[in-house]
């Protein structure tokens, strides 16, 4: 198995590995079980999150307000032990810590963090962020909802797509246009105007929901603003955080289809013998734990300069670009070692594969990855 061969452990602290175990367990004692089938009738179990909530998983990267105050090679441990199981648990753990409570404890009043953060953090709320347009999730800056003034207090109209959690949240993080550029507010969900609308024909993060939002005039009090976010550094500051995670996690599903490989390569007979006794296929397995081992010290040299403070966008961009698209590579030379059944349920590879094509769409494409490189390489921007 994978662990054999690459000695993570010893790199990490006492601590870091505690929080790796405690991932682990909760991923095969509670995920496992049943993902399979939760991923076939597309159902997100709303109890495991009081249970995220009580393991300290929750904003867990964050300090004060019931958040655990765990370094971030601890949270990326976290998101690649999810991940392992199912990238739609990782994804709520993400929308929930490093979006929603990220939002709220980076740009948020005291009063605001006090009313939200607690109940976020066990897990007795649930948080959503809603930056994304149909219009092209690639561009927030041509977002069209808008925030208007409305007395006191603020109108919000528009519409929000790919909106993960949004029909089961208590809160929406909604960034829209106001005169003053965009802006966040925090919208409890049974304010009036307020609908979430699951996406229903995904063939991918089937254990997760991601919906539709409509904003038909919905009203909020002026204290529902963010008051220390102002433009798109605000939404961005989040989606670092939340990119930070995938870094990790992506390699948690990698991780996960290399190993029923290398299970499958030991017992599958093909000509008179296991295939996992053939060059083709141990050169295949090779690749794979290279490019897992060096994405996993990647994403740990992240977390190191992280938790130093260096960490820029651009070095997250790096890492974001090469976890999702080395796990991609990884999870299709699983599927083909696994040959016809490798497409089944029997393996966790192509629920994997399905789930990485989101995971390679969301919080930054390749190509925005690549340019967000490029610019950092050449002082250019070739956005437009
Ligand atoms: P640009 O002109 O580059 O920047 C505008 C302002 O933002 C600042 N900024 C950042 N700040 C912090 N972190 C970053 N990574 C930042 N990137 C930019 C920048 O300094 C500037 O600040 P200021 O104060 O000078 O105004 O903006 P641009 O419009 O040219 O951006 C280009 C680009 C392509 C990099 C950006 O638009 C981008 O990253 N696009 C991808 C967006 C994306 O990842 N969308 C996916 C969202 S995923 C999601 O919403 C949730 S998915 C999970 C779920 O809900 O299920």
């Amino acid at each position: 198995m994978v662990d054999a061969v690459f000695d993570l452990d010893a790199l990490l602290s006492a601590e870091e590995i505690a929080w790796a175990r405690k991932a682990r367990a909760f991923a095969t004692n509670r995920i496992l079980p049943t993902i399979e089938e939760d991923f076939e009738n597309k159902h997100f179990r709303r109890e495991f999150v009081a249970e995220l909530g009580a393991a300290g998983f929750l904003g867990m990267h964050l300090t004060g307000y019931g958040c655990a105050g765990a370094g971030a090679v601890s949270y990326g441990l976290v998101c690649l032990e999810l991940e392992a199981a199912d990238s739609g648990w990782r994804t709520f753990v993400s929308v929930q810590g490093s979006l929603a409570m990220s939002a709220i404890h980076q740009y948020g009043s005291e009063e605001q963090k006090q009313r939200w953060l607690p109940g976020l953090a066990a897990g007795e709320l649930i948080g959503c962020f809603a930056l994304t347009e149909a219009g092209g999730g690639s561009d927030p800056a041509a977002m069209t909802t808008t925030a208007t003034r409305d007395g006191a207090g603020w109108l919000i109209e528009g519409s929000k797509r790919w909106i993960g959690l949004a029909s089961l949240a208590d809160v929406a993080v909604v960034w829209a246009q106001t005169d003053a550029g965009v802006r966040g507010f925090l919208v409890p969900t049974h304010t009036p105007g307020f609908t979430a609308t699951p996406i229903e024909n995904k063939l991918s993060m089937r254990a997760s929901v991601q919906c539709d939002l409509r904003l038909d005039a919905v009203r909020v009090p002026a204290d529902a603003l963010l008051p220390d976010a102002a433009g798109l550094s605000g939404p961005f500051g989040c989606l670092n955080e939340a990119r930070f995670g995938i870094v990790w996690g992506a390699m948690g599903a990698a991780r996960s289809c290399l190993d029923a490989a290398i299970l499958r390569s030991e017992t599958r007979e093909v000509f008179g013998k296991p295939i996992g006794a053939t060059q083709l296929i141990q050169a295949k397995l090779a690749d794979m734990l290279v490019e897992y081992e060096k994405g996993v010290l990647l994403a740990l040299h992240l977390g190191r300069l992280k938790e130093q403070g260096t960490l820029t966008p651009a070095q997250i961009s790096v890492g974001k670009l090469n976890s999702v698209r080395e796990a991609i590579r990884i999870a299709q030379s699983a599927r083909a070692i696994l040959g016809g059944d490798g497409i089944t349920s029997e393996f966790p590879v192509m629920r994997h594969l399905a789930n990485l094509e989101s995971v390679r769409t969301y919080e930054g494409t390749d190509e925005i990855h690549q340019l967000v490189i490029g610019r950092a390489l050449t002082d250019l921007n070739a956005f437009s």
